[in-house]
């Protein structure tokens, strides 16, 4: 045997000695876990909401959203199996609740966000208060905020979950509870909140502190208020070239993202726009509200269309481009990572 064999092969030994008493040379694995950039594991990925859609009605006819406790169709990283998540922080699911029925009132240290795709009238209740969703509003259901949805409309409601389950997971901080009943008494009068904090006020008293967490007034950003801002916006000015028109929904008490964990935000891109290519280090969920595209990220092209949902891993260069006016809702976990001082990102050429 040569010097250099007889080395590896005493090396070999001491790691097979070690291994029984969990010690592990740092040496055999220091590239993969310090690396020069990000190397994300999940997959750019779209999903075309018609056929997602098509097995969520099937599931609707096989199990109610009682038994299921949430009627939900996990989409599910192709590069992250059997992790639950859309990016390796976030969490994305398309739930339905069909007329009469409620998905029992529960809380968790998860924080969710409800984006709706389709339907109008049911209703996400966040302790006690009732938020009437309609397509394309985003409702909110913090960290350990009882919620319950429930559909008193006449039709099928459809809408994305965003929730950081994966980030939960990784802080092993998970805690959870189901209330006895079904659904939760009534605290205040639907669009309580909303009133109260919903256009950049808030009540002044003379003592006592408000029914919402002081640190988290609102809950619900509808449609109706966000779609003539961005459509102001993007009438006011030229779009940013590496953004396009972007608005990001804050949580009023701080200027700050809508929770601890997801930060979400609006795109329009006028028809014909491309974006400039850009990386972040936010793996981000998109979601088609208007219009038609095309998401290039790396050498990978995706054609965007009325509600698929597309996810883009963190560092991976996406270009967007509009065929005809576009409009995204997206989601990341951006504000985390600014949290952490972790949050980079980069446009081509400068
Ligand atoms: O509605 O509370 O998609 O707890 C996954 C976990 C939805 C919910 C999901 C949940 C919920």
């Amino acid at each position: 045997m040569t010097r250099s064999n007889d080395n590896a092969a005493q090396l070999q030994q001491l790691y097979n000695e070690m291994r029984p008493q969990s010690l592990y040379p740092l040496w055999e694995v220091l590239a993969d876990l310090v690396t020069s950039q990000p190397r994300s594991p999940a997959l750019a990925w779209r999903w075309e909401y018609a056929g997602a859609r098509d097995y969520l009605l099937r599931a609707g006819d096989l199990i109610s959203a009682e038994a299921a406790e949430r009627r939900v169709l996990i989409l599910e990283n192709p590069g992250l199996a059997g992790r639950s998540g859309i990016t390796t922080s976030l969490y994305a699911g398309l739930q339905l609740i069909l007329p009469g029925e409620v998905a029992p009132c529960h809380r968790h240290t998860q924080s969710a966000l409800r984006f709706v795709m389709e339907g109008e009238g049911a209703y996400t209740a966040v302790d006690g208060e009732k938020a009437v969703m309609a397509p394309f509003d985003l409702v909110l259901t913090p960290n350990w905020q009882w919620h319950d949805h429930g559909n008193t409309s006449g039709r099928p409601m459809i809408w994305l979950d965003g929730l950081d389950i994966p980030t939960i997971r990784h802080f092993d901080a998970s805690f959870a509870e189901r209330l006895p009943q079904a659904a939760h008494p009534e605290t205040v009068p639907p669009g309580d909140s909303q009133r109260r904090y919903g256009r950049n006020l808030r009540p002044m008293r003379a003592s006592t502190a408000d029914r919402r967490p002081a640190g988290q007034p609102l809950f619900h950003y509808r449609h109706a208020d966000w779609r003539p801002a961005l459509a102001d916006l993007a009438a006011a000015e030229a779009p940013d070239p590496v953004l396009g028109h972007a608005l990001e929904f804050l949580n009023p008490a701080d200027g700050g993202a809508i929770m601890p964990t997801i930060s979400a935000h609006l795109r329009h891109l006028p028809a014909g726009f491309e974006t400039r290519p850009r990386r972040s280090t936010d793996g981000t969920v998109f979601v088609v509200v208007e219009g038609r595209g095309e998401a290039r990220i790396d050498d990978e092209v995706f054609t965007l269309d009325d509600r698929d949902i597309l996810v883009v891993p963190s560092w991976r260069e996406l270009t967007l481009r509009a065929t005809t006016d576009l409009v995204l809702f997206g989601y990341s976990d951006r504000t985390a990572q600014e949290k952490l001082g972790l949050y980079r990102a980069a446009a081509a050429g400068g």
